[in-house]
């Protein structure tokens, strides 16, 4: 009986370390450990590491001494060309599960099984920066996911906004020339508030729809797990029959709605942690909080293509939810940091045109010329053989007759490398089970010419416009004034207003005239539109508050029971609680008891917080209200729409900040009010009905 156990145990314990993510258990036979020693890369013992070999104590250094030549040669080497768009970016490891069988659908594997994990590697981004850029600049986010299937490696390198700028790829040098930093100063980083960008965007009316989200809130996400996730084209499911239908893939947050910075705060964020949002999910996986979306599909059957105001190959509108519900099909929970970043997150190389069998192209124009684009870029980036990096190769054996080349890595064996053959059987050969294009009947002649199916380029910016809420609009009038204030170039100030803003909405464009000071010159050409959806709008609150990061100030004296009920409150919903105080080290409550501060006040500021309690105490009181940081980061916290409490005693700190005492807008100043109404407030995430004004911060 003994015996079977420990068989049973060993198996199971077997089974528990092959089974968790193949991916990752691929990746671990290219892991290494530091060791004891020090050696050459050929594997020499070193003797000393620190010295040179020099000719006497203070002679030049020897041309002989190759371990330092080695060591500095490969110093010098290290760095790869960055992404020539989304170079800042962070990834983690994770899996995608379906709730049921898809195979309706998709014959693709990863589809139909609830009970297979399929192991994913995910790269967020910013898309104007450069590598050592800020987290959190005004910019699209991309969100690409790798897919390490049993039937090869899929690639959805999606954004965080459903649509783009463009509609032919042949433009996107354009684009991107006119984003970046300008060529003659390299100013400004990570922007696109500045003239080259407005002058490309008021000359390319089918901008329009994508400017109004990235001028919206969702342009800084307060985490990339309050961001949803978009495939952006429409692509094509087959299923077994090879029927095909139209998907357009989504990402949702699980549990929690679409979160955002307030402008005023990612500015500062940018210079207080401009690592914010990687740091935020590192740190959020560390403590056990996976980051959690649902995947959907919103299919459309070929017949129903018709049924649309706008051609589902243009790449510049979204197909409205409340037309086409998206069915939540799987979750994408992501829950191991990478070991390395260059190894992992940078050399990791993404291309729309990885897909397996069951999913598909459409000729979107956008699509097709990023077909060509990715395998491009990864040549010059990682190298010709940069699929056989670690955490590029798929989980299933590659065999192929693709030879050599920089970097090869495989030791492909035999003298057979081209097929067909006789002298190996004729293998590898081709399979039943191979990938096969989707059939579609083309015809028609050879032009460069845009559909004029593609023609409408307002109705869906205005149909964001109309569906979002308030204050959601003021952000966005206050977005294009801040960014046409940067632009000097008065001809493409008045551009923008006249050519695009005046096409979208009439309010929107008075109410940047105004911020601006750009004269209206010019009237609608283009029919205004009612539409609206309600799913655009971030006006939701989250069901869950995981992951967020409230600080609890106190100094000595403060009362440390509020102090032990306000932090198990606030941690038993898996929110992140740091103690911040006017000095570094431990800090002593009114029963005597130290805690130990995570941050002095000055390491500590509001922007990095999601909401911010003052806990009562008279002696902590007293201290606090003599530091103006501690004022600061009240002030600032409410000014940025969070949640704030100063409890019971410390309530005198709202009044004597002018904090008005109101728990409509979120402002918490007695214990009994506390409670179940914080953690809803934080649900709710800002409190954008404030006035602002009235705070000097
Ligand atoms: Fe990309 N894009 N893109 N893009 N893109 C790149 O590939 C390109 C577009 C997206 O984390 C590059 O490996 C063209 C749409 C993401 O590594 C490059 C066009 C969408 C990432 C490239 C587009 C994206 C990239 C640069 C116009 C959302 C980062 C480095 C047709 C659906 C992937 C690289 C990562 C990266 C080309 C437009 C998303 C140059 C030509 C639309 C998330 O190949």
């Amino acid at each position: 009986m003994y015996k079977y156990t420990v068989i049973l145990i060993l198996l199971s314990a077997l089974l528990y370390v092959h089974s968790q993510n193949e991916k990752l258990d691929q990746l671990k036979t290219f892991t290494q450990d530091q060791g004891d020693y020090l050696t050459t890369n050929q594997g020499l013992l070193v003797s000393d590491d620190q010295n040179s070999l020099k000719a006497g104590p203070r002679g030049p250094t020897l041309l002989e001494d190759f371990h330092f030549r080695e060591k500095m040669t490969h110093f010098d080497h290290e760095r790869i060309p960055e992404r020539i768009v989304h170079a800042r970016g962070a990834g983690a490891h994770g899996y995608f599960q379906p709730y049921e069988d898809l195979s309706e659908y998709t014959k693709a594997s990863l589809f139909k099984d609830p009970s297979k994990k399929t192991p994913v590697f995910v790269r967020f981004s910013t898309v104007a920066g450069s590598r050592g850029s800020t987290d959190v600049p005004r910019d699209v986010r991309g969100f690409a996911i790798k897919f390490y299937t049993d039937e090869g490696v899929w690639d959805m390198v999606g954004n965080n906004i459903p649509v783009f700028f463009i509609q032919d790829s042949i433009k996107f040098p354009d684009l991107i020339h006119s984003v970046k930093p300008e060529p003659h100063n390299e100013i400004p980083q990570a922007q696109s508030a500045h003239d080259t960008f407005w002058d490309f965007a008021s000359l390319t009316p089918e901008t329009s729809h994508m400017l109004m989200w990235v001028m919206s809130d969702r342009g800084f996400p307060r985490s990339f797990s309050t961001m949803e996730g978009f495939g952006v084209h429409t692509f094509r499911l087959i299923n077994k029959e090879n029927k095909s239908r139209f998907v357009k893939f989504h990402l949702k947050p699980k549990d929690k709605a679409v979160q955002s910075l307030v402008w005023d705060e990612a500015q500062k964020v940018s210079g207080k942690d401009p690592d914010y949002n990687r740091r935020d999910m590192q740190e959020s996986i560390e403590n056990g909080i996976p980051l959690e979306w649902d995947f959907g599909f919103q299919i459309i059957e070929e017949d129903q293509v018709d049924k649309f105001d706008f051609d589902i190959l243009d790449s510049t509108k979204l197909i409205p939810e409340e037309d086409f519900p998206v069915k939540m099909i799987g979750k994408l929970v992501l829950d191991r940091n990478p070991d390395n970043y260059f190894a992992e997150t940078e050399q990791v190389a993404f291309h729309p045109g990885h897909v397996v069998p069951g999913i598909d192209f459409t000729n979107d124009p956008l699509l097709q010329g990023r077909l060509h684009s990715y395998i491009d870029t990864q040549i010059s980036r990682v190298g010709i053989n940069f699929a056989e990096l670690p955490i590029n190769q798929p989980v299933n054996k590659v065999r192929n007759n693709q030879r050599d080349g920089r970097g090869r890595i495989h030791i492909n064996k035999g003298r057979v490398s081209y097929f067909p053959n006789a002298l190996a059987d004729n293998k590898p050969s081709h399979s039943s089970e191979g990938y096969v294009s989707h059939p579609e009947r083309i015809e028609g002649w050879k032009v460069r010419q845009r559909s004029p199916t593609f023609g409408d380029h307002f109705s869906q910016a205005s149909m964001f416009w109309n569906s979002v809420a308030a204050w959601e609009k003021q952000h966005i009038i206050e977005a294009f004034s801040f960014e046409l204030n940067m632009v000097k170039d008065e001809d493409v100030r008045g551009a923008v207003l006249n050519n695009l803003l005046i096409n979208i909405n009439e309010t929107l464009a008075k109410g940047v005239s105004e911020k601006t000071g750009i004269q209206i010159t010019a009237s609608r050409t283009s029919k205004p539109y009612r539409k609206s959806s309600p799913a655009l709008s971030m006006d939701k609150s989250s069901k869950v508050i995981k992951g967020k990061k409230i600080q609890i100030v106190v100094a000595d004296g403060f009362d440390s029971t509020q102090f032990s009920t306000v932090k198990k409150l606030i941690e038993a919903e898996k929110a992140i609680v740091e103690i911040v105080s006017n000095k570094p080290g431990h800090v002593t409550g009114s029963d005597g008891t130290k805690i130990k501060v995570d941050r002095p006040l000055v390491n500590a500021p509001s922007v990095i917080y999601d909401g911010i309690v003052v806990i009562q105490g008279d002696a902590s009181v007293k201290t606090l209200s003599k530091i103006g940081l501690a004022a600061h980061g009240l002030k600032e916290s409410f000014l940025h729409g969070k949640p704030v409490a100063a409890l019971d005693g410390a309530a005198q700190l709202l009044d004597s900040n002018n904090i008005p005492r109101d728990l409509k807008q979120g402002v918490f100043d007695n214990s009994s009010d506390f409670g179940k109404s914080f953690i809803d407030a934080l649900k709710k995430h800002k409190f954008h009905n404030r006035d602002v004004e009235s705070i000097d911060a």
